[in-house]
């Protein structure tokens, strides 16, 4: 019998794409082709490995941000002097047969190295820091045709170790060699679950000394230096112009019979042109959608007499994720009930950023929005104990969190190359720790009624708002990176009417 897997290090095992039973006398197809692929005569082969123009080498422009990442890697091997850390940036991902995801780099590794490219594999050894990277599959090698997933003709080039080295400054050796390099290691951590081959390679000695090393690169991340703060920068831009496209695009979205998707596809569009992706799927939740916290179907109406919850951002080229939330009238106008409902929100928001500063909790801003929003209850008779007892955090406390039923979520997370940022640091860093300058984080209170909600009058049923700004601490507050995008509800009516009214004069 045949083995089924073959490790690779490229990517996943390899299956053998032969081995079911209707194909069982034929021989296994080379790595990265298929069963269906048709077959390569030999003088085909030979014929396809000539007659090529000499190469012309790859365009290489010096990544500006070496240095910070060159520093980077110095602070978290400090963290654990003598020991290799290994860490690699995961694999091509199968959607389907042979076509994968596309692929994203894994943000501790990207973060280490600014290297887009999957299947690579960062050691950092006591003796330095090395990158190991595939060989190129270019002309005249038989791969850069016979292998449809790595393949030059296939899927263009991409820089092999030398162009690597000269891109991201740093030492670069073939992912072939991976193996050698690691015979014989002791004191490995290793960041698991990115690239099986990888973990097989390093047995398991104390999995504690890997999730350690997970919760350090975490906390590492929680400050951003300038050069993440400018991309952070980036991505809120680029997201600003998302949703201006979006209010223009309303009226079409109206006349669609999945107008979310309409409105998705329009963030989207922004988000590939100018940045990597969107950093998360987007939330495009009309009407009573917006009271289901991650409604990411978005196949719904878009109707003019309700609200639009957009909860999108994009990501920047360098892979950094804006986390925008905005609430809008989708007929350019605000109706009495949500209005009344959204400037609770909007008063909540505004005093957790008020509160964001050095030394403040973590949970300080989500505390002072609680409050704000659980007085709102009580005042619309919607919320039946004192304010006080709702907010206490003693688990047993009767009437505890009951406001919680309308609130939902934290109003607080990190955010960076992911949008739910530095999620292995330890508690103490993070959940309970202080704010420091140089963090980021979103500023997201909302209030949901859903529809079917009898404790809250009937007027309320259905609807859902939710404000969310991206704010650097500073050293003396924040700065909200967002600010662009209004919050006030005036400011609102305001700035939709004139993008509507730029696309008519555009249209005319
Ligand atoms: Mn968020």
């Amino acid at each position: 019998m045949r083995n089924r897997f073959r490790p690779s290090l490229t990517g996943m095992p390899s299956e053998d794409q032969n081995s079911d039973r209707s194909h069982a006398d034929e021989p296994p197809a080379p790595e990265g082709t298929t069963s269906h692929d048709i077959k390569i005569p030999q003088a085909l082969r030979l014929f396809m490995e000539q007659g090529w123009a000499e190469p012309a080498p790859l365009a290489v422009a010096p990544s500006a941000a070496a240095p910070s990442r060159a520093a980077r890697r110095a602070r978290l091997a400090e963290h654990f002097p003598g020991d290799t850390l290994i860490i690699p940036t995961g694999t091509l991902r199968v959607r389907a047969n042979d076509t994968d995801y596309r692929f994203r780099p894994a943000s501790d590794f990207y973060w280490l190295t600014g290297d887009p490219e999957p299947d690579d594999v960062l050691v950092l050894a006591p003796s330095g820091a090395r990158l190991f990277v595939p060989a190129r599959s270019e002309r005249p090698s038989p791969r850069f045709y016979t292998d449809r997933r790595h393949g030059e003709l296939w899927v263009g080039p991409r820089f092999g170790p030398e162009e690597t080295a000269a891109a991201l400054d740093i030492d670069t050796a073939p992912l072939e060699e991976l193996e050698k390099a690691l015979d014989g290691v002791s004191g490995a951590r290793v960041l698991r679950g990115l690239n099986r081959r990888v973990d097989e390679l390093v047995a398991t000695e104390d999995s504690r000394r890997d999730r350690e090393l997970a919760a350090v690169l975490s906390e590492l991340r929680l400050v951003k230096d300038d050069h993440e703060i400018a991309q952070l920068e980036e991505a809120v831009a680029a997201t600003v112009l998302a949703f201006e496209d979006v209010v223009r695009a309303l009226p079409d979205a109206i006349r669609h019979d999945r107008g979310e998707r309409w409105i998705e596809g329009t963030f989207n569009r922004r988000a590939r042109a100018e940045g990597n992706d969107v950093g998360y799927g987007s939330i495009c939740a009309c009407g009573p959608h917006a009271t289901i916290l991650h409604w990411e179907r978005n196949d719904g109406r878009v109707r003019p007499d309700q609200l639009l919850l957009l909860d999108a951002g994009v990501e920047s080229r360098e892979l950094y994720t804006a986390d925008v939330t905005r609430t809008l009238p989708i007929g350019g106008r605000w109706p009495a009930t949500e209005r009344s409902i959204y400037e609770a929100v909007l008063s909540a928001q505004r005093t957790a950023i008020a509160i964001v500063r050095p030394g403040a909790a973590f949970l300080d801003p989500h505390r002072a929005a609680m409050e704000v929003l659980a007085e709102a209850l009580r005042e619309w008779g919607i919320l039946d104990v004192p304010v006080s007892l709702a907010l206490s955090e003693d688990l047993e406390a009767e009437g505890a969190g009951v406001h919680r039923r309308w609130t939902l979520h934290g109003t607080s997370h990190m955010l960076g190359l992911d949008v739910h940022d530095c999620a292995a640091a330890r508690n103490e860093h993070y959940r309970d720790g202080v704010l420091v300058e140089g963090m980021v984080l979103t500023i997201e209170p909302g209030l949901y009624f859903q529809p079917d909600d009898l404790r809250v009058p009937a007027r309320f049923r259905g609807i859902g708002v939710r404000i969310e700004d991206d704010v650097v601490v500073t050293a003396d507050g924040c700065r909200v990176l967002s600010a662009a995008l209004p919050t006030d509800p005036d400011d609102i009516e305001e700035w939709m009417a004139r993008l509507q009214a730029d696309r008519g004069d555009q249209a005319g």
